[in-house]
């Protein structure tokens, strides 16, 4: 009997639709891992990578085929040696747009009216007037990395009538942003925005692509806001540009070293709002990613492959 492991924890209502749809496999499931770990090496079927997954199911003997990872960005999975085996892999992407989004505008809102001061004050119990108050109504947010998240916070920051400026590697025009650029209006795009939200996936191509030479092409000031990976930005440069005011401010969600190290500077800095790499977070997280892995599991049983959102290894998202 074909194996399936899935150590996630879900609901025994929701593996039981996943027995359903797969009748002939045994599932092993759940986060303690002593209903799994001795059978790894007949999995042919992975929910849910786990780095000790690594060795044994990556072996020469291996029966795997398919990983449904329960994450969009892929950049810490062992690509290079799945895409050797011929393994499939299938990513959660497209259910982030709306936790995230609203992650995104949180950051942006706080910042702007300077929730992120208040609620320090509060702490203290200060009465604290801080200004300047600032507004997101007429300035202008450039995305960068314009899939279902960029989508929706464009969608968001238009709703607060912002323009929208996007980038995609393919420059495809949406309905959701005044004006699309791809790679080459990179520099016009951080010229111009407000509000600078990167939403990339980290790959060999945007590896560091924010440095020095970019945050002294933002506006002073410019807010800048990533969700997507810390290894899309050299974090030095970044805190330099942050201490310099080179940029007014960040909300950060991601670091190049997770958790952010107890003497980051960053965690000091007034103008810096930090979530715990949570923005996509969601209760509404399992579900939906249940019901992308079902969609594949369907189609990887009618067909060997699985049909939402296979990870192309030459683009490593
Ligand atoms: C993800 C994330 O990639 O939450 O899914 O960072």
């Amino acid at each position: 009997m074909s194996v399936i492991i899935c150590p996630i924890n879900l609901s025994e209502e929701q593996f039981a639709r996943i027995r359903a749809a797969a009748p002939g496999h045994e599932l092993l499931a759940g986060g303690d891992k002593e209903r799994w770990q001795h059978r790894v090496q007949d999995a042919e079927i992975i929910i849910g990578w786990r780095r000790m997954f690594e060795e044994t199911a990556l072996g020469p003997e291996t029966k795997l085929r398919w990983v449904q990872s329960w994450s969009a960005g892929v950049d810490a999975l062992p690509l290079d040696r799945m895409a050797e085996r011929g393994i499939h892999l299938t990513t959660t992407s497209g259910i982030h747009a709306y936790p995230i989004s609203e992650t995104i505008l949180a950051m942006m809102l706080s910042y702007t009216r300077n929730l992120h001061i208040y609620a320090r004050s509060q702490a203290a119990g200060r009465w604290d007037r801080t200004d300047p108050l600032l507004e997101m109504h007429g300035k202008t947010a450039g995305i960068i990395g314009f899939g279902a998240i960029g989508e929706e916070t464009a969608r968001l920051c238009r709703a607060f009538g912002m323009r929208v400026l996007g980038l995609r590697m393919s420059g495809r025009p949406s309905p959701h942003a005044d004006e699309m650029y791809d790679a080459s209006g990179l520099d016009q795009l951080l010229a111009e925005s407000d509000y600078v939200i990167v939403t990339l996936p980290l790959t060999r191509e945007t590896r560091r692509m924010f440095g020095r030479e970019q945050f002294a092409k933002m506006k002073n000031t410019a807010m800048f806001i990533n969700i997507g990976r810390g290894g899309l930005v050299d974090e030095q440069a970044l805190i330099d540009a942050l201490r310099d005011g080179e940029i007014a401010g960040a909300g950060l969600d991601v670091f190049e070293v997770e958790p952010l190290p107890e003497e980051s500077p960053l965690w000091k800095m007034e103008n810096v709002i930090i979530t715990p790499h949570t923005a996509g977070g969601s209760s509404m997280y399992n579900e939906r990613a249940l019901e992308i892995t079902l969609r594949n599991l369907h189609s990887y049983l009618q067909t060997g492959v699985p049909s939402v959102n296979l990870v192309d290894y030459a683009k490593q998202y």
